[in-house]
This record gives C-alpha cells, structure tokens and sequence, in this order.
C-alpha cells in the first residue's frame, strides 16, 4: 500500500490516491468522515476549523461498499477556496501584487524562506499553501482507510494526548483501548487523565492571551498486532523505523520515541528488556512492554506504544524577528491567523500514519489482492505462531 496526496491550504480540495488496498474490504465513507471530523476539533485551534467541514468524497476505487483492488481517490473540499478563488486560481493574473497578495516575509519556523531558496519563489505563498498542516486532513483520510482494514483483523489504534506545555498525563494502563478511545474523544484536549484537562486548557488560554503557541506530546497505542510483523533483514524494512519516519513527516514534529524511549539511556540492559512467557491461550508473550511493541524491527505482539513531541505551532500573534526577501530590511511578521495548539489534532493526525504503516506492512506480509485470503492467512498465522 501506497498514497500519495495533492492539494494546497486554500486551493480547491485536497486529493488523496491509495493504491493497493485489497479487493473485497467493506468500505464506506462515513468511516473516513468520522475520522476527519476528529482531527478539526481540539482545543487551542483557530477560526479556520470553523469555516471547513472536512467531508470526504469516494471518487474511485470503491463500489457498493467494497473496494475494487484499484486506486481509491479520496477528495475533501476546502471550503475556504471560495474567499481565495482570486489569490489561489489556476489562471494567470496580472502582475498586481494585491491581487496576489503576495509574502515576502518569511515566519521563523516555517519552510517559507527554505522552500522559496530551494525552488526559487520569490512569493513564499507558493510554498506555505503546500507545507501547511492542512495537508494533514489529506493524510488522516489515507490512515481512515488502513484502520478500516486493520479493525477487520482485530487491530486497534488509538491516538491520545500525553503533554501539553509540561503539563503531563498519568499512565492510564489500566483503560482498555476501547476506553482509551472513548475517553480521549469526549476530552477537549483529547487527555486520558481528567485531572490535568483544566490545566492544560488554561495552558492554552494562557499561550493564547500571550499571542504565543504551545506544542506537546502524542502518543499512539495499537494493540492486536501479531508478532514478527516488519522485518530485521532490512534497514527500510524495519517497522519501528518506518513509523517513525512517518511520525516525523508530520507538520511540526521534532522527535520519536517507542516505549520506554529515551529514558533507556539512563538504565541497565536487566532494566529495559522484556522478559519472555509463553502459555496455552496467549503463546509468547512478555513481562513488561518497555521496549513498546519492537524488537528488531519487528513487532513483539505486546502493544505499541509510540509518542511523538510536537513543537509550538510557529505562527505567532507575538512574531519573532525575520528579514523581508524583497527589501532584505528586518521586520516583525505581521499578525496571521493560527491555532494556538494543535496537540489533540496531531494526536489524531499520529493515529493515523501509525495506521497507515501497519496496514503497509501487513499487506506487504501477507496475499494483499484479495480480503478474505488475507484475514485467513493472518488466523492461520496466529495459530501458527501461538504454538511455535
Ligand atoms: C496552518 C494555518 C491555519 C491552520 C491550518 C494550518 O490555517 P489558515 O492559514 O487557513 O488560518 O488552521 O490547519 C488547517 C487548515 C487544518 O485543516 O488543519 C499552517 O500554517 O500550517
């Protein structure tokens, strides 16, 4: 499975194609919309999520109800294209620069000034309407469709909140996922922990006042994968590694971590691995999960667990000092509309590319032409691994 995504913050939709997603998988719209939907809410996000309605359109590759085997196109519309059409159209203007409305001041933080040096735009519009975050709507519909595919065989993932400002959440082990999954949708700040929701609300409002914006961590737990999925033969075909590329690729993500992370720096060999069992019902299974589900590029059977630390949105009401392309004179950005912290819809966002590079390497794993062959090969092999 692949995807690839098209579209520009304000243009006219964003396009999602996925190729190879099995024949005959149970597929319908409202799953992805559900989805969607989740990744606008949060606390701390601007007026922009107020204006959009992300609602996806199936546009091929599905019918009836069932996939086809063939690229399926994913369509959401930008409903703010209809304030932008003059700004954001396909045919050319004249050389007005108001009617191009075009930014020459590049935002600390951004890829503005980088992408403008690397692809030589003068108008740095050219580059902030591709490297926004908006992109990720296009990314949380190609992870709806893989977490379709892994409910199917029994694979859950969840996406929750675990900081915000240094405000952190308790270990909440003892939830099911399910729970997990109940419990973060009915939060603001989508937290387990109840008893640091208000705090990290008011973090936000502080942050907000400020004309500042705050980051934090997410973290993903996925639970119902076998084991052995990924491999160790490989550097590109260590599972661990590829979720943690995709982790980075979203907007604003500085770091990843699997399980215990970095905290294995600080300790004994005896005191990071886990212990192997095995019985009857469960086959092998570990003591403890500190190594978070990976072993080798390759999935334990233990849940995942991976986090994620998402720096400060950098578009700020407090701007910080640049220098403007055109005049090379330094200046203060302008005031910009912007979230003061995107954490619980990055938690979403997580979730989803998490999704994405599991159901990845399951169909790469396993006969990937044909649903049903699929969800029996992957029986058998929990069978066969049980009693290995
Ligand atoms: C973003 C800036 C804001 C966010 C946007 C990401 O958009 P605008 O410039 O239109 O106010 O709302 O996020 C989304 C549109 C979204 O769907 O998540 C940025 O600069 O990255």
């Amino acid at each position: 499975m692949r995807y690839l995504t098209a579209g520009e913050s304000h243009g006219k939709q964003l396009t999602t194609i996925i190729e190879g997603v099995p024949a005959k998988m149970t597929l319908h719209r409202d799953e992805i919309n559900e989805s969607l939907l989740r990744r606008q809410k949060g606390y701390g996000r601007g007026r922009r999520m107020q204006i959009e309605t992300d609602l996806v359109e199936i546009t091929s590759g599905v019918r009836h109800g069932e996939t086809l085997g063939s690229p399926i196109s994913l369509v959401i519309t930008n409903d703010d294209y209809r304030h932008w059409e003059s700004i954001m159209g396909e045919d050319p203007i004249s050389e007005d620069t108001k009617l191009r409305r075009v930014v020459t001041k590049p935002r600390p933080g951004h890829a503005d000034l980088n992408g403008a040096l690397k692809y030589g735009h003068r108008d740095m519009r050219n580059v902030l309407e591709r490297s926004s975050a908006r992109e990720t709507a296009a990314r949380v519909a190609a992870g709806a469709v893989a977490k379709i595919l892994l409910r199917q065989l029994g694979i859950e993932v969840c996406g929750y909140v675990k900081e915000i400002r240094g405000i952190i959440a308790g270990e909440k082990n003892q939830f099911t996922i399910q729970e997990k999954q109940e419990l973060s949708e009915q939060s603001p700040v989508r937290t387990l922990d109840k008893q640091v929701e208000k705090q990290m609300m008011d973090a936000i409002d502080e942050a907000k006042k400020a004309g500042d914006s705050i980051g934090g961590v997410a973290e993903v737990v996925v639970e119902g994968m076998p084991a052995g999925i990924g491999s160790y033969v490989h550097y590109d075909r260590k599972l661990d590694g590829r979720i943690a590329g995709s982790v980075m690729s979203i907007n604003a993500f500085k770091g990843v971590e699997f399980g215990i992370g970095f905290e294995a720096a600080e300790k004994f060999g005896s005191e990071v691995h886990d212990e192997i069992l095995w019985n009857k019902e469960r086959g092998y299974y570990r003591a403890s999960n500190r190594l978070g589900g990976f072993e080798g590029g390759m999935t334990t059977g233990m849940p995942i667990i991976v986090k994620g630390v998402m720096k400060p949105i950098p578009t700020l009401y407090k701007p910080l000092q640049s220098v403007d392309i055109d005049s090379k004179e330094p200046f203060h950005a302008s005031i910009e509309r912007s979230d003061s912290c995107a954490v619980p819809a990055a938690a979403v966002v997580m979730e989803h590319v998490v999704a994405f590079e599991l159901a990845r390497a399951i169909t790469e794993q396993f006969s990937s032409d044909h649903f049903p062959t699929l969800k029996r090969e992957i029986t058998q092999y929990r069978d066969r691994i049980r009693n290995f």
